[in-house]
């Protein structure tokens, strides 16, 4: 089974709502997370879109191919109202997968590590929370140096904390 750590989330409508409903989504597919982060409330990184995020990260298990997990999440963020109209716009539900084990994939569709990793406080923040030790496959530094490098100024704070353990 390979782990795959997922980022969710959204700006648009009843955020903490859609951030459970993607939860519920994802489990009827992929089964209990294996580690789930607190909810994050971020601001909008990349000056398209303008209201605050949720985000979340979910790491679960699964014998699911790439490319299959791929048309999977695709399937639950247009069950759940996504528009794609404009690359990082605002949205209801984005679901992106930011690593896949130790694997490297570059194709049409899918890159994997995702490319935006070390640019993202609101993807690293709550990646040095789950898994602080995991290294980067292609940079070959932990979240936590990832994130100690990073000087994206947006902010990142803890909206709902995570379930003790
Ligand atoms: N997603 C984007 C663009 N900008 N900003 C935050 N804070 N959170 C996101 O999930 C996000 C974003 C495009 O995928
Ligand atoms: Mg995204
Ligand atoms: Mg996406």
């Amino acid at each position: 089974m390979d782990k795959v750590v997922l980022i969710i989330g959204g700006n648009l409508g009843d955020r903490r709502a859609l951030i459970g409903e993607a939860n519920k989504l994802l489990m009827l597919q992929f089964g209990i997370p294996k580690l789930s982060s607190s909810i994050y409330e971020t601001t909008a990184w990349g000056g398209k879109s303008v209201g605050n995020y949720l985000n979340q990260i979910l790491i679960f298990e699964t014998t699911q191919s790439p490319e299959n997990l791929l048309t999977t999440i695709q399937a639950i963020e247009d069950k759940m109202g996504r528009n794609r109209d404009l690359k990082w716009g605002d949205r209801t539900m984005d679901i992106d997968i930011l690593y896949f084990g130790n694997k490297i994939i570059r194709t049409s569709s899918l890159i994997i590590p995702h490319p935006y990793i070390e640019e993202r406080r609101f993807v690293l923040e709550p990646l040095k929370e789950v898994i602080p030790e995991f290294l980067h496959p292609l940079l070959a530094k932990s979240q936590q140096e990832l994130l100690e490098l990073c000087s994206d100024p947006c902010k990142v704070v803890v909206f709902e904390k995570r379930n003790p353990e």
